[in-house]
Formats: structure tokens, sequence, C-alpha cells
């Protein structure tokens, strides 16, 4: 591995404590937003599911990109009450959000080091029930394929736990993992969210080819299949046309706060 001559590890290790701090900071002063992207019926475009994803702009750091500020909270020990924070918002907007969208499902992200947690069940499911144990046939839960960098039977009897609850699993960033094909099988999951990079590469015929391969499989396990990150109607138009039924992308909904959301989005065609 080669650095750039301009790598200083002594000022990337301050920024991340700084940035640690000021997430603290802001995990203890309700400085965090939460903002919600769509999972749309490509075809009805009615709206499946709202994920939930964490916003920060800091009065002294500026807006810090999610990115950073989640791979410093697994670092530095944050994950947890910020795991813990969204799904106290969830669980918040949720009545707002059934309202709204009856059938809907809010997802909330939970990294591996949340779910490697032997009370991770327990807590979550303790939270849910102090606010409407109801709520839980309304959650969903995102995990990406890094859990498989933690302890396998853990976040297996973490999994199997919540969706006793009526919770469902989606795999997240599908394709991005090491052998994910190979370890599909050893998590309980309900849906698949197909990684943004498959649909970048779409005139590959070679991707199309494994674009439909994932919808049949999707289809002979019942399992939905989400394509993340569309952004332009050709890149739909082909999606459909390759057999996909749920997305999600720039194109067909940005991540928008709860009370700015359409009550059914619109996107325009080819
Ligand atoms: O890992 P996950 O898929 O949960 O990441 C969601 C992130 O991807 C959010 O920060 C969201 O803003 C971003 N995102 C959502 N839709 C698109 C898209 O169409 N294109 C790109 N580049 N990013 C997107
Ligand atoms: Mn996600």
């Amino acid at each position: 591995m080669t650095l750039s001559a301009d790598f200083d590890p002594t000022r990337a290790e301050s920024r991340q404590l700084r940035v640690a701090h000021r997430l603290a900071h802001a995990l203890a002063h309700q400085g965090l937003q939460v903002v919600y992207q769509p999972e749309v019926d490509l075809q009805t475009r009615q709206l499946v599911s709202l994920e939930a994803l964490c916003r920060w702009h800091d009065d002294e750091l500026g807006p810090v990109a999610p990115d950073e500020f989640i791979a410093v909270a697994e670092a530095r020990g944050l994950i947890v009450p910020l795991g813990e924070y969204m799904l106290g918002q969830a669980l918040a907007d949720l009545p707002e959000v059934l309202r709204r969208w009856p059938q809907a499902r809010v997802a909330v992200n939970v990294s591996g080091v949340e779910l490697a947690r032997p009370d991770f069940a327990v807590r979550t499911a303790a939270a849910i029930r102090s606010v409407n144990p109801a709520l839980a046939a309304h959650l969903e839960l995102e995990v990406t394929e890094s859990v498989f960098h933690h302890n396998v039977p853990v976040v297996r009897q973490n999994l199997l736990a919540l969706r006793e609850l009526g919770m469902t699993v989606a795999i997240d960033d599908f394709g991005t993992g090491q052998s994910s094909l190979a370890r599909l099988h050893t998590l309980p999951f309900d849906k698949i969210k197909f990684d943004r990079s498959f649909v970048q590469a779409l005139e590959d015929p070679m991707v199309q080819a494994i674009v439909k391969a994932m919808v049949e499989l999707a289809r002979n396990f019942s399992r939905t299949l989400v394509v993340e990150g569309i952004e332009t109607p050709a890149q739909l138009a082909q999606l459909v046309a390759l057999g996909c039924r749920v997305g999600q992308g720039y194109l067909l909904c940005r991540p928008c706060a709860l009370d700015d959301l359409p009550a059914r989005p619109h996107w325009p065609t080819a």
C-alpha cells in the first residue's frame, strides 16, 4: 500500500478525535437530523418503505458526511447511542408515517458493531415496547455485508429474535462485500438492496445478466429486490425491462424531511 505524500497520520487522528467529541455533543443535544428516502414501486409509484438517514451539520465542523461520522462512531464507541437515537426518531415519526402511508415500513441502518452485541435484540425490543409494540411490524433493519466481520452466530440470533416481533431484515448495498453470494444463505433476511454500482454499469451486458439473475433469485425465494441509486430515466427504463419492481434513488425521490415527502413520488420518464 502506498500513502499519498500529504497523508499525515497525526492529523487524521486529531480530526477523528474532534469529530468524535463533537458527535458525542450532538448526540447529547439533539443535534442530529433525520431525513427519509422512499423505496418506491416502479410501476404504481406507491411508497413501499422509508429509509431513515442521519444528517449532521455541526456548529464548529460544518456539515459532516455520514460516511465519515458513522466510521468515527464505530471506532470511538458512539455507534450504539447513535443507533438508539435513530431508532427513537423512527419510532417517534412512525405514527405520522402510518397516517400518510398505512402500509409502509420505516427502515433503520444498523452497524455490525451493534448487531454483534448479545443484548441488541432485547434492547431494541424494549425500546419498541416502551412506545407501542405494534410498531415492530412497521420497522425494518438494514444490515450490510460487513456484519460478516463480526460474531455471525450472535448477529443471527439478534435478527431471528427481532423478526419474531414482526420486524423485517434487508441486506444493504448487496454485491459490494466479500463472498456475498456464498454467505447470503447464512443470514435471515426479507429483502435485498442491490448496490448502486450495478446501476452505474448497466450498459455492460454482463451486468444486465447479473441484474436478471438477481431478479430471478429474489422471485424464487420470495424476497423483495430493491435497486439502489437510480439516477436517470434511461437507467429506470432499463431496470424495469429487466424485471425490477422496486427502486430507490435520486431520480425517484431525494432524501428529505418527513414533512416534505410527496405522497406519491413523481419522476421524469425517458
Ligand atoms: O448505504 P446506503 O445505501 O444506506 O446509503 C444511503 C446513502 O446513499 C444516503 O446517504 C443517500 O443520500 C445516498 N443516495 C441515495 N440515493 C442515491 C442516488 O441515487 N445516487 C447516489 N449517488 N447516492 C444516493
Ligand atoms: Mn441503507
